[in-house]
């Protein structure tokens, strides 16, 4: 039997933390429910003890990766690890389905990947710079490359150096495959309360974004970060307003592989960005008069 523990960082979660933690408890492997709570000013931690987690209370606010780190201390050494966001409610039990392949030993980690429920979300500008970073690196394509909800292997998470706050998850990725671990995306039936389309939600998916970026840089390099980024938005810009484009495949970085200036030195980059974007403007004015 597999002997896991599932760790929830939560932030003035008070709303959804005791329905995801009576959720955890009924997944089979999972011995002990840790929430971390993360500084909260609500009830976040009296309600995820009244639900049966054993709680670790953060003085102040230290993030997303400094709260896990400090669940995995309080760990012991368990084989396998369950990371699940404080807002999944009750969708929480169907973690089995996430941890079903580590515990079996075919994957060293694996991501939830699911669907947000209608009207919530940002624009995915952030999800697609990081699924860029990630295929580029690693050779995923993950739908979700930046859910928090995954299990590991114990001793792969333990020998990983977290990366601060939102930078967690790409962090996670990049080096569990620098390390050859073998990575699989699952869809699983969660569900989760996304952040709205008002001021507050967007300020939090920019500190996601400014989280991401730096763990990413911090891994592969900023001239490179900085490139995929860019190749990101003009992407997306133009895909945006060409929808076909996006399914036909034709981004910056496509171009760039077609013409083998993939993984160059940086003057390569700047002279493979202009190209790539020098073809690509003018096909699209070919394409133009022929459009409808
Ligand atoms: N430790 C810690 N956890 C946080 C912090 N902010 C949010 N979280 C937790 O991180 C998890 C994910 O946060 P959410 O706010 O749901 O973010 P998200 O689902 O990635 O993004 P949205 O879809 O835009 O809402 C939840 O368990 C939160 O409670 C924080 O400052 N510190
Ligand atoms: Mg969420």
């Amino acid at each position: 039997m597999t002997h896991a523990v599932a760790i929830v960082p939560a932030y003035d979660r008070a709303d959804t933390v005791g329905a995801t933690v009576t959720a955890l408890r009924t997944v089979p492997d999972v011995l002990d429910v840790i929430v971390v709570d993360d500084g909260s000013s609500d009830r976040t931690a009296a309600v995820a003890a009244a639900a049966g987690a054993r709680v670790i209370e953060l003085a102040r606010n230290r993030g997303k990766g400094a709260a896990i780190a400090a669940g995995i201390a309080a760990s012991g050494a368990p084989d396998a690890y369950l990371l699940i966001d404080a807002d999944l409610g009750r969708t929480a039990a169907l973690a089995g389905e996430l941890l079903r392949p580590v515990a079996l030993g075919t994957a060293d980690m694996t991501i939830a990947a699911f669907e947000s429920p209608p009207g919530g979300g940002g624009f995915g500008f952030v999800k697609g710079f990081a699924a860029r970073v990630l295929r580029a690196e690693t050779g995923l394509t993950l739908a979700e490359p930046l859910s928090g909800q995954r299990a590991l292997r114990g001793p792969l998470l333990r020998s990983l150096e977290l990366a601060d706050g939102f930078g967690l998850e790409i962090a996670l990725t990049l080096d569990a495959a620098s390390r050859a671990a073998s990575i699989s995306e699952i869809e699983v039936g969660f569900s989760h309360r996304p952040s709205g389309r008002d001021l507050s939600g967007f300020a939090h998916r920019a500190r996601i974004g400014r989280h991401v970026y730096r763990a990413a840089a911090s891994r592969i390099g900023g001239p490179k970060t900085i490139y995929l980024l860019i190749a990101s938005l003009v992407s997306r810009a133009l895909s945006s307003r060409r929808p076909a484009s996006r399914k036909r495949g034709r981004d910056v970085h496509a171009a760039l592989r077609r013409l083998r200036l993939w993984r160059p030195s940086w003057p390569q980059w700047r002279l493979g960005l202009r190209q790539g974007l020098g073809s690509r403007l003018k096909s699209r004015r070919r394409r133009t008069p022929s459009e409808p």
